[in-house]
């Protein structure tokens, strides 16, 4: 594959979603996440491949022969974070079609089904949960939970399906689906610089870290700003960013990471002591227990300072995902393939970590030289986009065909 062939596909995806502040707004089930659908059946169509809707909204298509079972099933997802970047998820997509064209153009032919998959709202940036798609698919998040979530607007996840004609009421575990997949093959773009330091275009995952992101509710009085003695406050505001600077804290001292990038104050006005405050904290960490060492150290100090400022604090854990370690037949027998690429760790949460508890499943990083991710700023040269590809090529000629 050469950077020229990548781009021209690559172009033709890059304008969906774009947002005038920079960065890309893809939601799940919103109008950009139609234009990649149809951008991805138009794509499908060229190659003849068979295209597919599943009960929960993930979207196939598949080359090979159908009534086999044990397919090899690549692909990635298409939504964003807020103000995302353009190569988190799509990459995968991409770069899917394009390993099929050359495949194609070397004369392979797959003797198991070759399936290219978009999982919907892998993120969670609309609603909330990451991996919707690919937990429903594998009954690892309830149908009636799923149908509940809300976005910023109230909106839940049924209404917004409905509202694209597309069936909330069939959401839920899929295990004829995923009974049939034999491996799955995410390629990603790398959300770090090892890459970049190993000099090598392409690696291949060894683990995901332990991860999950916690809901900290902080109910305190709100009052008048102006007038409130500062002794006669009940200020969540003070207990919530007590427990960001905990946060970090605690993550330091294990080696993780700790992020609180969402706060919501209720009422929300400048001149009210909020009466509660809302706060979303992402942990990782190498370990489980790293991880829950992080957890509980942050709860209990909150809880202490929580008295000081006379709050109540309440956690609800909206996801967690343990250790992934990826299938070690699968990774070692790919890193040989491509000959002998770098093997790494990740913090970065994937379908593929959701798919790794059922299937034989492996990632394949692709180079990002400044590592930055989740930001407008994210992007791989189109020179190791092209290397992705091949080695993906190569991933699924090995498999498939
Ligand atoms: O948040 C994550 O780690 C992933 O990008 N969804
Ligand atoms: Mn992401
Ligand atoms: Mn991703």
């Amino acid at each position: 594959m050469d950077a020229a062939e990548f781009r021209s596909l690559w172009d033709g995806l890059t304008p969906i979603g774009l947002s005038q502040q920079g960065g890309y707004l893809r939601y799940s089930w919103s109008e950009a996440d139609q234009a990649c659908r149809n951008w991805f059946r138009a794509q499908a169509d060229r190659r003849d491949m068979e295209i597919e809707t599943d009960k929960n909204g993930n979207l196939y298509a598949w080359w090979g022969p159908r009534h086999e079972r044990n397919a090899v099933l690549t692909g990635s997802h298409f939504d964003s974070v807020p103000h995302g970047g353009a190569y988190d998820g799509p990459l995968g997509i991409a770069s899917a079609f394009l390993a099929i064209d050359v495949l194609r153009e070397a004369g392979a032919k797959p003797r198991r089904p070759i399936g290219v998959v978009a999982f919907t709202e892998e993120e969670g940036g609309r609603f909330g949960v990451p991996c919707v798609g690919s937990r429903l698919m594998t009954g690892a998040l309830d149908p009636d939970r799923a149908r509940g979530l809300t976005d910023a607007d109230g909106i839940t996840l049924a209404e917004a399906m409905d509202a694209t004609a597309a069936d909330p009421t069939i959401l839920g575990a899929d295990p004829e689906r995923l009974d049939g997949i034999g491996a799955f093959v995410e390629l990603h773009i790398e959300q770090g610089r090892a890459l970049d330091g190993a000099d090598a275009p392409v690696g291949v995952a060894s683990a995901i870290w332990p991860h999950g992101r916690w809901r900290f509710t902080f109910t305190g009085e709100a009052n008048h700003a102006g007038t409130t003695l500062l002794a006669d406050r009940c200020d969540p505001m003070l207990t919530a960013a007590f427990m960001v600077l905990a946060a970090r804290k605690e993550a330091r001292i294990v080696g993780g990471l700790a992020t609180v990038g969402r706060v919501e104050s209720d009422p929300g006005a400048a001149n009210v002591i909020p009466g509660t405050v809302r706060a979303w904290l992402d942990a990782r960490a190498p370990d489980q227990a790293d991880l829950d060492q992080i957890l509980e150290g942050v709860q209990s100090k909150v809880n202490e300072r929580a008295e000081r400022d006379r709050t109540q604090v309440s956690v609800t854990a909206e996801s967690e995902t343990p250790l992934v370690d990826f299938d070690g037949g699968l990774r070692d027998r790919l890193a040989a393939l491509l000959g002998s690429a770098p093997v790494l760790p990740t913090g970065a949460g994937h379908d593929a970590a959701i798919l790794a508890a059922h299937v034989p499943t492996a990632m394949l990083f692709v180079r990002n030289r400044t590592g930055v991710s989740h930001a407008p700023g994210e992007r791989a040269d189109d020179e190791d986009c092209a290397a992705g590809v091949d080695a993906l090529a190569a991933v699924l000629r090995e498999l498939a065909c």
